[in-house]
């Protein structure tokens, strides 16, 4: 039985990654941080298929006694300060988490068990100010954010890695992905959210910021798909992963409300609270190395996953309510 272990196990690619591993037929074990705050909720379904084990990205000790217990065929790092704006809030933890915290894992892995194969989780924030439209795994890095800025440290890290110590470590950068299981703080959760408490009349406006900002928005089901594929080549690389389409949270608005029957210039407020301080306008990916090298495509439209999300939300506030 193959052995994967994942950092960040808690979030929703960690969750959504361990499903489909324990389908495969693997051991999980999943490294969590001691925090009185922990949840465990995307994991309920599977608490007693995997394995969760206390350990820390910020202590080198702990994570090289997990790397020397568990001997896994592959780990999967998710763990991250994750939330860009809250990176102009605490940067150096951020940097501390996000960009040191790979170079930790790395070093474990070179001491305790180097054949280990290694998927770090990059992001297109990489490209922040983007050099070229669309970008792809040839294009310079302009990070706009302490968190983009971390992320391009762990990014680099990890090709340092492959190329001076031979290890089998890929870096997959991502671009948004989004599910039922995203967190409330990002946009598309917060749109879903919003729109179908107000579909409830459980609220009478939804304030966001920037609606003219543009993403490349994905389903996070089909993007761990594609980090699996990564640590499964005959030999590593860096891969974009990425729809190919644009959207802007305007247009995110207008399918979750039209969904619900409802006009979104109704309901949405703009508030400068959530505008940035320096805005990443537009980000979209080329996936055609991952289609042709992983043979790697997506599953979910733009409009499956808008419903999907809001489906859910309507689903758990319904069920809230009764309840109350
Ligand atoms: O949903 P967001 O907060 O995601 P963001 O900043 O693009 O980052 C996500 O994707 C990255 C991959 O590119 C990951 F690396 C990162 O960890 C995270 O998963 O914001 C998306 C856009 C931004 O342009 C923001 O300005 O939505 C805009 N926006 C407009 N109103 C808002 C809001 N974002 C949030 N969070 N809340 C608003 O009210």
């Amino acid at each position: 039985m193959p052995v994967a272990l994942i950092t960040g196990i808690t979030g929703q690619d960690g969750s959504y990654l361990a499903d489909f591993l324990l389908a495969k037929g693997y051991r999980v074990v999943g490294m969590v941080r001691r925090s009185s705050t922990l949840t465990f909720s995307r994991l309920a379904h599977i608490q007693d298929e995997i394995e969760l084990v206390q350990g820390d990205l910020h202590d080198q000790g702990s994570v090289v006694s997990i790397i020397e217990r568990y001997r896994p065929d592959e780990v999967y790092n998710f763990a991250a300060q994750s939330f860009v704006p809250m990176s102009w809030n605490q940067p150096v933890l951020t940097g501390d988490a996000t960009a040191l915290g790979v170079a930790r894992l790395l070093e474990a892995i070179r001491l305790a068990c180097p054949e280990a194969r290694f998927y770090q989780s990059s992001s297109s924030e990489m490209f922040g100010k983007a050099r070229e439209v669309p970008q792809s795994e040839e294009t310079p890095f302009y990070p706009r954010t302490p968190y983009g800025v971390a992320k391009v440290y762990g990014h680099w890290i990890t090709v340092n890695y492959r190329e001076k110590h031979d290890m089998f470590a890929c870096s997959g950068i991502l671009y948004n992905h989004e599910s039922p299981r995203r967190g409330l703080e990002f946009v598309t959760r917060k749109i879903t959210r919003g729109a179908a408490s107000i579909k409830l009349g459980l609220a009478d406006e939804l304030r966001l910021g920037n609606l003219e900002a543009r993403r490349d928005w994905g389903f996070a089901g089909d993007y761990v798909r594609a980090m699996w594929l990564m640590l499964q080549q005959d030999a590593p690389n860096d891969y974009v992963i990425c729809t190919g389409q644009t959207h802007s949270v305007r247009d995110f608005c207008q399918a979750a409300f039209d969904y619900l029957g409802l006009d979104y210039r109704d309901y949405v407020v703009q508030d400068q609270r959530f505008y940035r301080p320096a805005e990443v306008n537009l980000l979209v990916g080329d996936p055609q190395r991952a289609r042709e090298n992983l043979g790697w495509e997506t599953e979910v439209s733009f409009e499956e996953l808008v419903q999907m999300m809001v489906n859910n939300d309507l689903e758990l506030l319904e069920r809230k309510t009764a309840s109350e």
